[in-house]
């Protein structure tokens, strides 16, 4: 059997598991070896950084995996009530760096990989992100689970095994390309597929009525799932939990050999086809029938597979009593629906107690009211999901019966007990058939109806959510609403994105304790002015900005100065984020330098403009600013007058791994939404946390996060939440006044200054009639002054050197209400009703 030289050297020349739960250097790098050598996947020849990353991994998940077992074994033995989240996107990004650092052997792996002739830093790099999300909503679930096992919760998540998750973003000069992302191109080591863990999952057919009256839903195609794991590792505890993810796939009898072997092969094949669809890709697009109904069978395949799994286990719990009762359900089980995108479990739990479980309306109700809970995340129009009546009816014809039971119960109810409703009755009802050619299903009014609990993720989110969105149902039921505002785990956002500047916090508090219990950062505030801790702290800013810059150099070519004001937008791109705010200040700004003496220029703060982020590959304007952004920054970045002074780079393929690379090399970080249009923002907190100050408006955990690092440490501006309607009607009577440098750096554009790109669509977004998408719903003109004169006063700041890094200082000590140990603490407190369970 030949032998691969690296193998050979020192410790490790007969590569064998050491022992499977080794810690030390040398007994892990056997592990590795081990792995290198007789894993079925790479030649055993072979021993480079990509097989060696494969290698680390699957010695760590060995490490993992009696953990794993043992945290399964005592839920089970202890039997506590347990929560199961539901989410359609988890965006973990990557596993082993954060794997081996909530196991404590960061060290003996770095010993480890350096014995067999690689850096840890470089193994770590080739892993693939694993994106099966979109943004803050499915990052927020993959803190959740980082604290949930942290906690030693007995909880779980379930999500979708996506073939391709979210594109890979590419910049060409039309601007964004969208490209199919394979993160399991050769396979993920992080996986445990579950042949043991498959379930039916029903779609179309119909209802049949037995003759006792019973109802039944049968006939159309059945589709498996099976379970894939992940394992979640809690930081510092043996707890480690699970993340499972469903995969689709047909059964052998579903292919058609007779047909096949006639030379059929499409349709000897057509469920196995029509199965792999299913998890294929994360959002398909939803504009056709098509990807509507491909939707809507990915968010019900998520909730029949994982409640079909939740009650299994219940079962399996309850196998020795022969007396236990259903009513017992919602003290053993708590479902958090992340958003209405698994709406859908509500039906299905409603449909398996009563048809397979022979349970009565009224008992599967209570069962099904007393276990899901439901947050909200936006109060977009737009994004507030409203399914077509006719596509459900006929995917979902027996949950359309039971919707329609809810819906005819909830209004009779309101209808009898309360008075003066009936005004309120179309908009809270479920089923809106006002407008008869396309009456849906309101997915939000299904949830507030049927949860026991409905949370918003920010203090402000959640007073709109009472006081407008869910108003009606908030008069009825007072004590169903709820405000949990994000956080993020501490671990993955600071500990280990940032080492050096959580070896100083950790000098400076004399305990590491702050990274499980983040508010003990506040005990920082009384070194905010400390010479000595300025230096350190300047200078593990500083060593990020250099690693940042060498980052920047390589995916864009440009060069950027690490001592110029590091300036960051990184999130999602959209209007209502106002991306283009931020780009039009910047192009407000070059124009200025441009018109300055050359002695006037030499005072002006240096900066480095970076945006980053993806639009929906369907929204043009979106797609429209990340364009403008690069056209910017091709003209300033190369004219000499002013590069030195600003510089615009477009960071392409915003992602986890992008982001633990840029946010502890950022200084000013902006969160500059449309007041009342960002639900949270989570970013913004992995900002501060990492000692960054905010430009931002009163929006979303903005509002929370001024509060506790204190307004002398925000640069606040623009209109508050509770102005913009009533600048939105201003504006409908013509009685804007637009600011003439707004004007200016709108007329810029239009005369060419940055290419022959049409940008006149953007621009006309910002002005004409009102309403949304036009007539600048967003504000931008109404905050450009207000915005402008913040971002002078950033300018002066950063010139005061001891100003600026005692405010950054503050920025971390006030972070620490934004761990999300603190929000899952929270929840399972008030919403959950769960305990810690920590395996001993
Ligand atoms: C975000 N929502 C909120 N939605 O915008 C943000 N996916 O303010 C908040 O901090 C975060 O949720 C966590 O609470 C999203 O990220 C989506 O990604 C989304 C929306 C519709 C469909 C699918």
């Amino acid at each position: 059997f030949p032998m691969a030289t690296p193998k050979e050297t020192n410790a490790t020349k007969v590569p064998a598991i050491a022992h499977p739960l080794a810690e030390q250097p040398s007994e892990i790098a056997s592990n590795i070896a081990y792995h290198a050598r007789y894993s079925p996947h790479f030649s055993p020849l072979k021993f480079d950084p990509e097989q060696a990353y494969y290698a680390a991994a699957e010695s760590v998940l060995d490490l993992l995996i009696q953990r794993w077992n043992e945290t399964y074994l005592h839920f089970h033995k202890i039997d506590p009530k347990q929560t199961y989240y539901l989410s359609m996107e988890y965006l973990q990004g990557r596993a082993l760096t954060n794997a081996i650092g909530n196991l404590g052997v960061s060290g003996a792996y770095a010993d480890a990989l350096n014995k067999l002739g690689h850096e840890l830093e470089e193994i770590v790099e080739q892993e693939k992100d694993a994106a099966l999300g979109n943004g803050g909503l499915g990052r927020l679930a993959s803190c959740f689970l980082d604290s949930m096992a942290t906690l030693n919760l007995p909880a779980w998540g379930y999500g979708l095994r996506y073939r391709y998750g979210l594109f890979k973003q590419r910049i060409s000069k039309e601007g964004q390309e969208e490209v199919a992302e394979d993160w399991l191109e050769k396979f993920s080591p992080w996986e445990v597929v579950r042949h043991d863990i498959v379930y039916p999952i029903r779609f179309f057919g119909h209802v049949e009525i037995s003759p006792t009256g019973s109802r039944k839903w049968v006939g159309g195609e059945i589709i498996q799932a099976l379970a894939y794991d992940v394992p979640i590792p809690g930081y510092k505890t043996k707890n480690t939990i699970s993340l499972r993810l469903w995969e689709a796939k047909a059964s052998a009898e579903d292919f058609d050999l007779f047909q096949f072997n006639e030379g059929q092969y499409e349709s000897a094949s057509q469920l196995h086809s029509r199965a792999q669809q299913i998890c294929a890709v994360l959002y398909p697009g939803d504009a056709t029938e098509n990807g509507k109904m491909l939707r809507l069978k990915q968010q019900f395949f998520l909730c029949s597979a994982s409640l079909q799994d939740i009650i299994m286990r219940f079962k399996e719990r309850r196998s020795g009593n022969m007396a236990w009762k259903w009513s017992e359900f919602p003290s053993k089980v708590a479902v958090q629906l992340n958003d209405t995108h698994p709406t859908l479990a509500i039906p299905e739990l409603m449909r398996l107690l009563m048809d397979d479980e022979g349970l009565g309306w009224d008992e599967a109700w209570d069962v099904t009211t007393s276990t899901v809970a439901y947050t909200n995340h936006t109060v977009l129009p737009e994004a507030l999901e409203k399914w077509p009546q006719a596509i459900m009816y006929k995917l979902l014809p027996r949950h359309m019966e039971i919707i329609e039971e809810i819906d005819k119960r909830f209004m009779a109810m309101i209808r009898s007990s309360l008075n003066g409703m009936e005004s309120k009755l179309p908009a809270m009802q479920i089923l809106d058939s006002s407008n008869p050619l396309k009456p849906v299903v309101q997915m939000a009014n299904l949830c507030v109806v049927s949860s026991h609990t409905v949370n918003g993720v920010a203090q402000l989110h959640s007073d709109i959510l009472k006081s407008e969105l869910f108003a009606d149902y908030f008069s009825i039921w007072p004590t169903k609403f709820q405000n949990k505002t994000n956080g993020i785990t501490p671990r993955r956002w600071i500990r280990f994105c940032s080492p050096k500047l959580s070896d100083i916090i950790t000098k400076w508090l004399k305990t590491d304790e702050w990274i499980t219990n983040l508010d003990l950062l506040s005990g920082l505030r009384q070194f905010a002015g400390n010479e000595e801790l300025h230096a350190e702290w300047a200078s593990a800013k500083m060593a990020n900005k250099h690693r940042l810059a060498q980052y920047v150099l390589h995916v864009t070519g440009v060069a950027i100065d690490p001592d110029s004001l590091f300036d960051i937008q990184v999130k999602r791109i959209h209007e209502y984020k106002r991306q283009l705010l931020n780009i039009l200040g910047t192009i407000y700004r070059y124009k200025k330098l441009k018109e300055m003496t050359v002695e006037a220029r030499k005072k002006m703060t240096s900066r480095t403009v970076m945006i980053g982020g993806k639009a929906f590959a369907t929204y043009t304007n979106a797609k429209r600013i990340i364009k403008l952004v690069n056209d910017v920054g091709a003209v300033v970045n190369n004219d000499p007058e002013v590069n030195n002074y600003l510089k615009v780079v477009f960071i392409p393929n915003y992602n986890v791994s992008v982001a633990e690379m840029l946010i502890p090399g950022s200084e000013l970080s902006q969160h500059i939404s449309t007041a009342g249009m960002e639900a949270s923002g989570t970013s913004n907190m992995k900002f501060s946390l990492n000692g960054c100050i905010i430009i931002g408006t009163l929006d979303g955990a903005n509002v929370e996060i001024r509060e506790e690092i204190g307004e002398d440490n925000f640069f606040l501006f623009g209109a508050k939440a509770d102005e913009v309607p009533g600048l939105r009607k201003e504006r409908e009577k013509g009685l804007f006044n637009p600011d003439p440098r707004f004007e200016e750096a709108k007329q810029f554009i239009r005369s060419g200054a940055f290419g022959s790109y049409d940008y006149n669509p953007l621009l006309d977004s910002l002005e004409g009639d009102s309403g949304y998408g036009r007539g600048d719903y967003f504000l931008v003109g109404h905050d450009f002054p207000s915005y402008i004169e913040a971002q002078s006063s950033v300018d002066e700041a950063y010139k005061d050197r001891r100003r600026w890094l005692k405010m950054s200082i503050l920025s971390t000590a006030g972070s620490g209400k934004f761990s999300s140990d603190r929000t899952i603490s929270q929840y399972a407190k008030d919403i959950w009703d769960i305990t810690a369970c920590p395996v001993p």
